[in-house]
């Protein structure tokens, strides 16, 4: 006896058939297109690594987008490794920047050494005090700063190849040090009572020789022509979901910009 689930399942099931056919062309063109998008983590926790909420929020609207994931970190020590239930370093210990993001990347990530931009469309950089400590020395040098060899190579190749970069959170120091003349938001460029912490961030940007643009953190701020995408992120204090949909806003951009 047919219920009416089984029937409506069966109409379906015939739908799918005659649909499959027509969609599997389709289906095919889209997964083609995709946008080949490496991601950059530095680690895993807020106060050495990747901003783990950030990492996932890049990831999720890269999936939702249609964009082919590829990660990468440096293989590095961490500057430091921080009990993240006290918020102070965790003496003696060490942890490696490669195999500490391996934890947001499910084990499926590569040494950034190998990461060449000619077989990606764009790459994406999360925040998190990784950025400032692992792949730049901005958290202890400020405007002075080093950047780690393989960040500064790869913002320059996609840069020069004309391919979008996303940076969000703290990580547009990275493009503000590297690439100079871009410009960049952080967020506000006040406190603002305690609503962007970092607001001092800003000046460092200008300091670094690039321009700061004021955004919300919903919003995402683009350099066309450099193509520079960012999103303030965590440097505002507020709601979580206010910081993916800020993220959100970057990744479109970047897959916009990339023209897949
Ligand atoms: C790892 O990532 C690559 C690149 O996106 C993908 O082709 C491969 O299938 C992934 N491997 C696993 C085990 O998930
Ligand atoms: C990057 O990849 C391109 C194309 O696959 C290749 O020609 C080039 O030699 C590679 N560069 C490096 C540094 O491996
Ligand atoms: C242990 C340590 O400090 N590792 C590195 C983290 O990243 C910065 C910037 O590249 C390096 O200078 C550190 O050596």
């Amino acid at each position: 006896m047919f219920t009416v689930r089984a029937l409506a399942s069966r109409v379906n099931h015939h739908l799918l058939k005659s649909q499959v056919a027509s969609l599997g062309l389709l289906h095919t063109t889209a997964s083609c297109n995709g946008a080949k998008v490496a991601v950059v983590l530095s680690g895993c926790g807020v106060y050495d690594g990747t901003e783990i909420h950030e990492a996932s929020a890049v990831l999720v609207h890269l999936s939702r987008g249609g964009a082919e994931v590829q990660m990468f970190a440096p293989d590095v020590n961490q500057m430091h490794v921080i009990d993240h239930s006290k918020g102070q370093p965790a003496e003696k210990e060490t942890r490696n920047v490669l195999a500490e993001s391996a934890r947001i990347a499910r084990g499926n990530i590569s040494d950034l050494a190998k990461l060449n931009a000619s077989n990606h469309d764009a790459v994406i950089f999360p925040g998190g005090f990784g950025a400032a400590k692992n792949l730049s020395t901005f958290a202890v040098d400020g405007k002075d700063c080093k950047v780690n060899k393989d960040v500064e190579r790869v913002l320059k190749d996609f840069h020069k190849a004309g391919k979008p970069i996303g940076l969000c959170c703290i990580s547009p120091v990275l493009a503000a040090k590297v690439l100079k003349n871009v410009e960049v938001t952080v967020g506000h460029e006040d406190e603002e009572g305690g609503k962007w912490p970092y607001a001092g961030t800003a000046q460092a940007i200008t300091a670094l020789g690039a321009k700061h643009a004021v955004k919300e953190v919903t919003e995402a701020h683009v350099d066309q022509k450099n193509k520079v995408v960012t999103s303030p992120a965590f440097m505002c204090e507020t709601k979580l979901h206010l910081i993916f949909d800020g993220i959100g806003a970057m990744v479109k951009d970047v897959l916009k910009l990339s023209g897949k």
